[in-house]
C-alpha cells in the first residue's frame, strides 16, 4: 500500500525491492566503495540467497549493479552467504564467502563450505562481473566441527611470518569459535592450532569481525596492521552484534581481552536496539574505519511482502576506539551525511521544567539529523533504580517516557504526530545504581505507530555517570522508518525501526519534553532536514 511505502527510507541503503540481510564485502576500491548484501532476488523474504551489489563515490548516493555472485555452483546451490573482501597480490580485490549445499553422498544433509571469486576484470573499477574459482571450494568444515556451523570468513590480514589469516564463525557445545585459518596462496588453508577466541555458551558467532585500531586517534588501520600503540576488536553476531577489545599477538596468534568481563557474546554491544551482522572495513580513502549492519524490519513477514522489501543497512557509521577507555570503541555517522543537510532550526538555553514538552518549530519531516546537549543540573538527583546489563532494556520498557521521574525521563520524541498519539521516545533518566550514578539511555517504541502487530519493544542501555559531567548528548538520524541513536558522544548507540500511520513524511513533528520533576535545560539543539538519495542502476 502507499503507507507501507512512506516507511521506505530516503538515505539508508536499500535495493530496488524484495529482501536484504547481511552486508558483505565493503571496500573501496579505485575510486568507488563497494558494498554487497545479502539479497533474495525473488521475494521480500529470506531465501534465494545472492549477493547484490551496489557502488558509491561517497558511500550516501549508491547506484544498483547486477548481481555480484548467484547460487549456481554445486558449492553453493542453496546460497552465497556472508563472506569479506581482502585485497592480494598488489591490491587486487577477492571475495571468500560461504557456500551452502548439500554434500552429495547424503543429499539431505545442508553443509556450509567456503568458496573464493575474483574479479572478471580488476581494471574495471565497477568491479561487475565476479568469476568463482575452479578450486572452489577452497576450505571445508575440518575434523569434530559440524558443517552446520561453519560460515562468514572474514576479512584475511597478513602475519608477522607473512602468512594470510582469516576467522570462519563456528560452535561447538555451544561454544562460540572463531575459528582460526593460514594460507601462504590463499587457495589452501589450514586450520590453526586453536581457534583465535572462543566463549562458552554463546552459541554459533556469525560473521565475525576482527581488525586493528590505533590506541590514540580516531584514523582508520588496515586489517594486517600491529604494533604497541594498536589494539584490536573482535566483533560476533550471536543473537546481538557483541565486540571486545583486546591485545593480538601475531607471532603466536593469541588474542587477550582487556576485560575479561566484556567478553565476546557477554559484554559490549555496537547497539543496542535493531542491528546485526555488520561487518567493518578499512577506508584507504579517507583513512578511517567504516562500520555497516543489517537493521531488519519490526514489522509482521505479511507486511514485507505486502510492500515488497524488507530491511536497510545502517548508516555507515566511523569507529575508533574510545580515548577515555581501552576497552570500548565509539561510533559516529560519517562525516558525509553532511551533504545531505537542508534546512536547519536551531535553540539554545531552553529550560524544561517539570513535566514541559515543546514542539521544535519551524523544521518537519521523516528525514532529520539532529544534535541536542542537555545541561544536568549542578545538584545531581537519582532515583534509586538498580541497572545492570540483562535489566536495563526491561526498565527502559517499565519505566518509559511519558512516566513522572527526578531526573529524567528528558528527551525528544522523534517521528510524533501533531496530536502526540505517535511517538518515538528517545531519552536519559539519572539513576543510582548500586554501582555507582548512572545514565540510562532509551529507546521507547511502545507509542511509535497505531498499527498493532509490531514489535514495539524498547531498547536500552546505561552509561556511569562520570564527575563533572555537565551534560549529555543525543544524536539522531531519522528516516522514516529508521531511528538511528548514538547517545553520549558515540558511546551508546540504539537503531530502532517504526511504522508511524499519522506521523509521515510532512506530518512528523519533533519535541523536546522533560517528564522529571526536577528543571534540565536544552542547552543547544540543531536539527537540519536531509535531502532524499535516489538509488539509481548503472
Ligand atoms: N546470514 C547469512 C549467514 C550468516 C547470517 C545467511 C547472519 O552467512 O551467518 O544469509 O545473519
Amino acid at each position: 500500500s502507499e503507507l507501507h511505502q512512506l516507511h521506505r527510507t530516503a538515505f539508508h541503503f536499500q535495493p530496488s525491492k524484495n529482501w536484504m540481510n547481511d552486508p558483505n564485502g565493503p571496500m573501496f576500491y579505485r575510486g568507488y566503495y563497494h558494498l554487497f548484501y545479502q539479497w533474495n532476488p525473488y521475494a521480500a523474504v529470506w531465501g534465494n540467497i545472492s549477493w547484490g551489489h551496489a557502488v558509491s563515490k561517497d558511500l550516501v548516493h549508491w547506484h544498483h549493479l547486477e548481481v555480484a555472485l548467484a547460487p549456481d555452483q554445486w558449492y553453493d546451490m542453496y546460497g552465497c552467504w556472508s563472506g569479506s573482501a581482502t585485497f592480494v597480490n598488489d591490491g587486487k580485490p577477492v571475495l571468500v564467502y560461504t557456500g551452502w549445499s548439500n554434500v552429495p553422498s547424503s543429499p539431505d544433509r545442508k553443509v556450509q563450505m567456503q568458496a573464493l571469486a575474483m574479479p572478471a576484470d580488476h581494471e574495471d573499477p565497477l568491479l561487475r562481473k565476479w568469476v568463482k574459482a575452479p578450486q572452489n571450494p577452497i576450505v571445508t568444515a575440518p575434523e569434530g566441527i559440524d558443517s552446520n556451523f561453519f560460515r562468514d570468513p572474514t576479512t584475511a590480514w597478513v602475519g608477522e611470518d607473512g602468512k594470510w589469516r582469516m576467522l570462519i564463525g563456528s560452535q561447538e557445545n555451544m561454544t562460540g569459535l572463531a575459528l582460526l585459518y593460514t594460507s601462504s596462496d590463499f587457495l589452501t588453508w589450514k586450520r590453526g592450532s586453536a581457534p583465535l577466541h572462543s566463549v562458552d555458551s554463546t552459541g554459533m558467532w556469525e560473521c565475525p569481525d576482527f581488525y586493528p585500531v590505533p590506541l590514540l586517534g580516531k584514523h582508520g588501520l588496515n586489517t594486517s596492521s600491529n604494533g604497541k600503540d594498536v589494539m584490536h576488536v573482535l566483533k560476533v553476531s550471536c543473537v546481538y552484534d557483541y565486540y571486545v577489545v583486546g591485545t593480538y599477538v601475531t607471532s603466536n596468534d593469541s588474542f587477550t581481552p582487556v576485560q575479561a568481563d566484556l567478553d565476546a557474546g557477554i559484554g559490549l554491544r555496537y547497539d543496542y536496539g535493531k542491528y546485526y551482522a555488520s561487518k567493518s572495513f578499512y577506508d584507504g580513502n579517507k583513512n578511517r574505519r567504516i562500520l555497516i549492519g543489517w537493521v531488519n524490519e519490526s514489522d509482521a513477514e505479511k507486511a514485507d511482502i505486502a510492500k515488497g522489501w524488507a530491511s536497510v543497512q545502517s548508516f555507515p557509521r566511523m569507529v575508533w576506539l574510545d580515548p577515555h577507555t581501552n576497552y570500548s570503541i565509539l561510533q559516529w555517522p560519517i562525516e558525509e551525511v553532511e551533504s545531505l543537510r537542508k534546512t536547519k532550526v536551531s535553540l539554545e538555553s531552553l529550560p524544561l521544567g517539570k513535566e514541559a514538552i515543546m514542539q521544535v518549530k519551524g523544521i518537519k519531516g521523516a528525514q532529520l539529523e539532529i544534535d541536542v546537549d542537555f545541561q544536568l543540573p549542578e545538584q545531581i538527583q537519582a532515583e534509586a533504580i538498580d541497572v545492570s546489563a540483562s535489566n536495563v532494556e526491561l526498565i527502559c520498557s517499565e519505566k518509559g517516557a511519558s512516566r513522572i521521574g527526578v531526573l529524567g525521563p528528558f528527551g525528544l520524541l522523534v517521528l510524533a504526530s501533531d496530536d502526540l498519539v505517535e511517538q518515538t521516545a528517545i531519552f536519559f533518566v539519572i539513576v543510582q545504581s548500586k554501582d555507582g550514578l548512572k545514565v540510562l539511555v532509551c529507546s521507547d517504541q511502545s507509542r511509535s505507530s497505531l498499527e498493532t502487530n509490531l514489535d514495539k519493544t524498547s531498547y536500552g542501555s546505561s552509561y556511569s555517570l562520570k564527575g563533572g559531567q555537565t551534560y549529555l548528548n543525543l544524536h539522531i538520524l531519522v528516516d522514516h522508518s529508521v531511528v538511528e541513536t548514538f547517545a553520549l558522544g558515540g558511546r551508546v548507540c540504539i537503531t530502532c525501526r517504526v511504522y508511524p500511520t499519522k506521523a509521515i513524511d510532512q506530518a512528523a513533528r519533533v519535541f523536546v519534553f522533560n517528564n522529571g520533576t526536577v528543571p534540565v535545560l536544552v542547552k543547544n539543539l540543531v536539527i537540519w532536514e536531509l535531502a532524499d538519495v535516489l538509488i539509481d542502476t548503472l
